[in-house]
C-alpha cells in the first residue's frame, strides 16, 4: 500500500482496501470548508470573525487546545477550527416554534447530525411534562426554579459537570458555586479523556501537565508520537511538524491506523504547495501498534536503548543513557532495568504486534538524536492501563533526560480548548488540587473538603439513584459516557437536570423530572454587559493563558453569557453574601480575573495587565525546570504492572474495538459524514476491519453486522447496522465511530488509575 502514490485521490491497494493516498492539509482542506459554509450559511460577519481567529486581540478558535504562535499565520486555523467556528456562526436557528412542533420523545429518534443541525438555540426553555415539549420561559423565572430545586436538595446529592470550553472566568466560577453550595462534585470531559495524564504525570514527574511549549519544537530532532490523530484533530499542529522535518528532524508514530495527517501534508496556507502538489512526508518511521500494544513497543525500545548502552560503554567508553540525570534527579531506574531485561522479544512483539527490527529501529532514532519530544493523544490514555503506557513513556524519556530540557519533553495534545485551564482554576472533584484555605478567606466560607465525584463515580451514583440533580455546563454527557443505553434509563429518575448549550444534543433529551435548557453566547460573539464588552480567557495544550474577545453578532437577543448563566443560577440558590458578588462579576470580568489572581498568584500575577499577551502568557511548570513535585522529589521510573494496556485479554471471537473520532466531527457535534483523510465518505455506521480478518471471521465487505460486548460480565450491550469496510488495521483490532458505539463501552472498564473510561480497546463480538 505504500505504493499508492496517486495525489489526494481515493486508491484501493491490492486487497481493495481503502487508503487515502493524499496528503493532509491541501486542496482537500479548502473543500472541506466550502462544504461547510454552504451547509451552515453563515452570517457575512463569520468571515471577519475568522480572520481574527487565534491573534492576539481576536478570539480563540473553540475546536482543539493546540497552542497558539506569537507571530501569527494571516489565517491562523485549520479546516477544523474554521468548521467549529462556522457550526457556531451559523445562520439556522431552533427557536420556540421547533420546539412546538416536535415532543421530546420524538426527537430521541433524531441523529446527532439532525439535532445539532436545527442550528443555534435561543430561548432558555422549560420541560413541560404534560404535552412531553420544551416551552420558553422566562430567565428569572429558570433561575428561580433552579434555585428552589437545589435548595431543597442535598448539595452532596448534585452533579456540576464542564465540557472543556468555557472560559477560565466562567469555570472558577462555576467551581466556586458548587463549593458554597457545598460539594467537590465536579466532572469535566477531562475525566473521559486526559485525566490520565493528570494522574499519570503528576506520579511519575509531577506535572500533571506537558512540559514543552512551542518553541520546543523549534529545537527537537527526534518527535515520538503516540495515538494521535492530528490531521483531524489539531491540524495546526501540523504545520510546526512540516517546519520540523523540513529541518530534518526524525517522525516516528505508534499507531494501528496510518493516519493521513501524520503521513503526509500540504500547507493548505501555502501557495506554492497549494499549486505544485508539493507535500511533505511527516513520519520517517510509522508503526502500527496493536490497540492497547503500546507498553510493550515501548519496553521493547527501553530494552534496545539499554542493550545499546552497554555495548557502547564496553566498546568505547561513551553513554547512551544521561547517566548524571538519572543518579540526580530520577528514582528507580534499577527496578526498570531489570524489569525491561527479564522480558523477552518474543511476548514484546506478540503484544505489540511490531517487529524487533522495527522496535530497534525506532530506538536508534531516539539514541541518535539530542532532544526528544514525546507527544500522544487518546490512543494512549483510553485505555486500562492508560496510566502505565504513559509512566512508561515516561521511562523510556528518562533514560536520557529528555525532560527539563529545551528543544525536549513530553507533550500530551489535550482535546477542548479550555479543558486545561478548567483544571487549573479549580474544576476538580479532588479538592486537594484546590487552594481552598485561600479561597475560604477570599470569601469566607467553609469550603467542602472530602473528594467528590468525577465521571465515572457520578454515573455510578445515578444509575444507584443517589445522584439527584446534574448541570452541564456545555458538552453533551450523556452520549459521551460509557453504557449510554443503562445511563439514559437512570438519567430520567432525577428530580433536577440543567444543560446550558449553544445547540441542541441528545443530552437534552433524556430529562429529569424538572428540566431547563438555557442557551448561551457561543466564544465568536459579543458579549456586553453593563460595563462593556468583555473579554475572556483560555489555557492551551501548552500551558500558555489567552485572551479572547468575540466580535460577531449575538445569535438571538435572548442569549446570556456563561458567566452571566452561573452567577444567575449561584444568586438564586445562595444565601446573601457581601463576598459574593455575582451581579458585579457578571458587570465586569475583569473582577474575576483579580479573583482568579487572588486565589493562583504564582501563575496568574498580573493576570489583567497580561491578557492579550501575544502567543499567551505562560504559566510555568517546575518539571520544566528539574523540580519534581512527587512524592519522592525525583522523577520515577515506574515498572508497568502489564505488558498489555487492555484489561480483558485475547480469547476467540474477541475484537478490540477502538472507538474514534472521524475528520467531521468535533466529539459529539457532527458536522457531516466524510472522513475525508480515511477515504470514508456518505456514512458513520461502519466498522473497519482487516481484509484478511474480514475473511477469517467468515463474512464479507459491505456485510451488515452487530457488535455485542464481550466484557465478561453477563450485561447485554449491542449496537447494529454497522457496515464491514476492508481497512489496513492491525490483525485483531477492529475499528468504529464514537459516539455512535458508546453503548458498548462498560462503565466499569476504566483507566485503574484515573478512572478515564477505556474507549480504545473495548472487547466485543461480531454477531451476523
Ligand atoms: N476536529 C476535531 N478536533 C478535535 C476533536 C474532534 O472530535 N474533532 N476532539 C478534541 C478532543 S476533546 C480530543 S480529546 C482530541 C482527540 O484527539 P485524538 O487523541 O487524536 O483522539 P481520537 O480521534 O480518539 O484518536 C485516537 C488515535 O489513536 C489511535 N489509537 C487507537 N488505539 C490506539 C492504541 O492502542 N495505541 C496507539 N498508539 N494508538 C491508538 C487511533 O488510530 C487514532 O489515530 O481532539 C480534540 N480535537
Ligand atoms: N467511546 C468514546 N467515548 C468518548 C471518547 C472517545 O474517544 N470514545 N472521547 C471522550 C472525550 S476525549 C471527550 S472530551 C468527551 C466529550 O464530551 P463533551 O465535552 O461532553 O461533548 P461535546 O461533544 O464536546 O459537546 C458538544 C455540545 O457542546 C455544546 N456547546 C458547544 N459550544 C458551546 C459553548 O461555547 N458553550 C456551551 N455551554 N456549550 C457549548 C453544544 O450544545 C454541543 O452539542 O467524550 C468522551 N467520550
Ligand atoms: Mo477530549
Amino acid at each position: 500500500m505504500n505504493g499508492c502514490r496517486a495525489k489526494g485521490s481515493w486508491v484501493a491497494d491490492e486487497k481493495d482496501t481503502v487508503h487515502y493516498s493524499g496528503a493532509a492539509g491541501g486542496w482537500g482542506s479548502v473543500r472541506g470548508m466550502t462544504e461547510v459554509l454552504a451547509r451552515e450559511r453563515p452570517t457575512p460577519a463569520a468571515l471577519d470573525t475568522l480572520r481574527r481567529q487565534n491573534k492576539p486581540g481576536g478570539f480563540m478558535c473553540v475546536s482543539c487546545a493546540w497552542g497558539k504562535p506569537k507571530h501569527p499565520h494571516p489565517f491562523e486555523f485549520c479546516e477544523n477550527g474554521a468548521k467549529a467556528t462556522l457550526w457556531e456562526m451559523t445562520s439556522r436557528r431552533c427557536t420556540p416554534e421547533f420546539f412546538a412542533q416536535h415532543t421530546v420523545t420524538e426527537l430521541r429518534d433524531w441523529k446527532d447530525y439532525d439535532l445539532e443541525h436545527q442550528g443555534r438555540l435561543t430561548h432558555p426553555m422549560r420541560y413541560d411534562r404534560a404535552t412531553d415539549k420544551y416551552v420558553p420561559c422566562a430567565w428569572d423565572e429558570a433561575f428561580a426554579a433552579i434555585g428552589t430545586e437545589l435548595k431543597r436538595l442535598d448539595p452532596k446529592s448534585t452533579v456540576f459537570y464542564a465540557s472543556g470550553r468555557a472560559s477560565l472566568e466562567t469555570s472558577y466560577l462555576y467551581a466556586l458555586f458548587a463549593r458554597m453550595y457545598g460539594h467537590n462534585n465536579l466532572p469535566d470531559s477531562s475525566n473521559m479523556c486526559h485525566e490520565t495524564t493528570s494522574v499519570a504525570l503528576k506520579k511519575a514527574i509531577g506535572s500533571p501537565v506537558g512540559t514543552c511549549v512551542l518553541e520546543d519544537l523549534e529545537k527537537c530532532d527526534a518527535i515520538f508520537f503516540f495515538g494521535h490523530n492530528t490531521g483531524s484533530n489539531a491540524p495546526r499542529l501540523l504545520h510546526p511538524l512540516q517546519e520540523a522535518v523540513k529541518r530534518g528532524v526524525q517522525i516516528v508514530t505508534f499507531n494501528p491506523i496510518r493516519e493521513t495527517g501524520l503521513e503526509r501534508f500540504k500547507n493548505p496556507q501555502s501557495p506554492v504547495e497549494m499549486l505544485t502538489g508539493k507535500e511533505t512526508e511527516i513520519s520517517s518511521l510509522y508503526l502500527q501498534v496493536k490497540a492497547g500494544g503500546d507498553i510493550a513497543a515501548i519496553m521493547g525500545m527501553i530494552k534496545h536503548v539499554l542493550s545499546t548502552e552497554e555495548r557502547r560503554w564496553r566498546e568505547d567508553k561513551r553513554h547512551v543513557l544521561d547517566v548524571d540525570f538519572l543518579a540526580q534527579h530520577t528514582t528507580g531506574f534499577e527496578t526498570v532495568k531489570a524489569h525491561a531485561e527479564q522480558l523477552s522479544w518474543e511476548e514484546i512483539e506478540r503484544e505489540s504486534g511490531l517487529a524487533r527490527a522495527d522496535l530497534e529501529k525506532a530506538a536508534d532514532v531516539y539514541i541518535a538524536a539530542e532532544r526528544t519530544i514525546f507527544m500522544y493523544g487518546m490512543g494512549l490514555t483510553q485505555h486500562v492501563h492508560g496510566s502505565d503506557n504513559l509512566t512508561t513513556l515516561v521511562d523510556l524519556a528518562l533514560l536520557k533526560g529528555s525532560i527539563g530540557r529545551e528543544g525536549a519533553g513530553i507533550s500530551p495534545i489535550r482535546g477542548h480548548s479550555n479543558v486545561q485551564g478548567q483544571r487549573t482554576v479549580g474544576i476538580s472533584e479532588k479538592p486537594e488540587l484546590v487552594p481552598l484555605d485561600r479561597m475560604a478567606e477570599q470569601f469566607a466560607f467553609d469550603p467542602p473538603r472530602d473528594t467528590g465525584l468525577n465521571t465515572v463515580d457520578a454515573c455510578e451514583k445515578i444509575i444507584s439513584g443517589e445522584v439527584k440533580a446534574f448541570i452541564g455546563l456545555g458538552g453533551n454527557f450523556v452520549r459521551a459516557i460509557p453504557e449510554q443505553v443503562k445511563m439514559e434509563q437512570a438519567w430520567q429518575s432525577m428530580r433536577l437536570t440543567v444543560q446550558i448549550a449553544t445547540k441542541l444534543n441528545r443530552s437534552h433529551l433524556i430529562n429529569g423530572e424538572v428540566a431547563y435548557l438555557l442557551p448561551c453566547l457561543g466564544r465568536s460573539e459579543r458579549d456586553m454587559q453593563v460595563t462593556g464588552a468583555q473579554a475572556v480567557t483560555m489555557e492551551d495544550s501548552l500551558s500558555c493563558i489567552h485572551g479572547s474577545q468575540g466580535n460577531g453578532h449575538p445569535a438571538s437577543d435572548h442569549l446570556k453569557s456563561e458567566v452571566a448563566i452561573v452567577c444567575g443560577m449561584a444568586k438564586a440558590t445562595l444565601p446573601p453574601n457581601p463576598k459574593a458578588r455575582w451581579d458585579d462579576w457578571t458587570a465586569d470580568y475583569g473582577l474575576i480575573r483579580d479573583l482568579i489572581e487572588e486565589s493562583y498568584p504564582e501563575m496568574f500575577a498580573d493576570f489583567n495587565a497580561r491578557v492579550f499577551t501575544p502567543g499567551g502568557f505562560y504559566k510555568g511548570n517546575a518539571a520544566r525546570e528539574r523540580i519534581w513535585k512527587t512524592e519522592s522529589g525525583k522523577a520515577e521510573f515506574t515498572v508497568p504492572t502489564s505488558l498489555s494496556a487492555l484489561g480483558l485479554g485475547d480469547k476467540e471471537g474477541r475484537w478490540r474495538l477502538m472507538t474514534l473520532r472521524s475528520n467531521d466531527q468535533f466529539n459529539t457535534t457532527i458536522y457531516g459524514y466524510s472522513d475525508r483523510l480515511r477515504g470514508i465518505e456518505g456514512t458513520r455506521d461502519i466498522v473497519l476491519m482487516h481484509p484478511d480478518d474480514i475473511a477469517a471471521a467468515g463474512l464479507a465487505e459491505g456485510q451488515v453486522v452487530s457488535l455485542a460486548s464481550d466484557a465478561d460480565d453477563g450485561e447485554h450491550r449491542q449496537v447494529d447496522g454497522l457496515t464491514v469496510t476492508p481497512y489496513l488495521l492491525p490483525r485483531g483490532c477492529i475499528g468504529a465511530y464514537y459516539p455512535e458505539t458508546n453503548p458498548l463501552v462498560p462503565l466499569w472498564y476504566h483507566d485503574e488509575a484515573s478512572k478515564t473510561p477505556a474507549s480504545k480497546g473495548v472487547p466485543v463480538r461480531i454477531v451476523t
